[in-house]
């Protein structure tokens, strides 16, 4: 049996004042992003996820995307200070919910840090460098989790909103990019070289996918990108997230995905 968790929060009744950074606002069908995202829960519970589904937030619009919120390791949470002032709240009951699997820490003022900035691998976590992360927050990341034995690592991230916008995990050593939005040279380091894969040229938005034991969960959105997930023997689960997708969501932000049996 798995052991697999999976925290996931309602889409906001306010989600139609969400924060925007790429894209010009559009009207979201709260009914439609709804039903699509209880989809997709449906989708990590089929692959072996127990789910703690917590409820809408209606005074935080983009408390959906809880990825934001906490970096969850194996040993330890990280609670995160959002970039942008409008979610920092939506960390409070998270944290909460985790203290019942992990030893939580906070990370505190003037830095600031996206859960969807922070990709780890292994025992290395590199952390984007963005409009919503800076350099403090990566300096905090990295005082936490080397303790921990984790190789902490800097990455610059231009035109994307998050580091994991631009480049995911979708095998145990490779890696799925838009080589346009982030430095390809991080993931090669000597003796230690990650295998990448780059997103068709059709499909910028690509590279965002959510690995979950060996399948990789990824948008319908992106039919060229997934053949190539394909061909290289990557078993790919479709979703549609066409409405959070105009929120600037993709499918690693909805969920905390996390082991419920540590080893601290
Ligand atoms: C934001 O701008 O913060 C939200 N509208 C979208 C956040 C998406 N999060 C993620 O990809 N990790």
């Amino acid at each position: 049996m798995s052991d697999l968790i999976a925290i996931t929060r309602e889409v906001s009744p306010a989600i139609g004042r969400c924060e925007l950074t790429h894209l010009a606002r559009l009207p979201i069908d709260l009914e439609r992003a709804r039903a699509q995202h209880l989809k997709y829960e449906e989708c990590l519970a089929g692959l072996g996820c127990e789910l703690i589904r917590l409820p809408a937030e209606p005074r935080l619009p983009d408390s959906v995307f809880i990825e934001d919120t906490a970096v969850v390791l194996d040993e330890v949470a990280l609670i995160t200070r959002p970039g942008a002032r409008s979610r920092r709240a939506e960390t409070k009951l998270v944290a909460e919910v985790l203290t019942s699997y992990r030893r939580v820490f906070h990370v505190h003022a003037p830095c600031t840090l996206d859960g969807g900035d922070v990709l780890v691998v292994g025992r290395r976590v590199f952390v984007g460098l963005s409009r919503r992360t800076n350099e403090i927050g990566l300096e905090e990341m990295r005082s936490l989790l080397t303790p921990f034995g984790y190789r902490v690592e800097g990455v610059p991230v231009h035109g994307a909103l998050h580091l994991k916008s631009a480049v995911t995990q979708v095998a145990e050593r490779t890696l799925l990019i838009n080589h346009n939005w982030t430095d390809t040279s991080v993931f090669a380091g000597v003796g230690d070289a990650l295998e990448l894969i780059d997103v068709a040229p059709e499909e910028p938005l690509g590279a965002n996918a959510l690995l979950i034991g060996d399948a990789v969960v990824y948008p319908e959105a992106c039919p060229l990108t997934r053949r190539r997930l394909e061909d290289r023997g990557i078993c790919v689960v479709g979703v549609d997230v066409s409405e959070l997708a105009k929120a600037e969501g993709g499918v690693t932000c909805s969920s905390l995905v996390f082991r419920a049996n540590h080893s601290s």
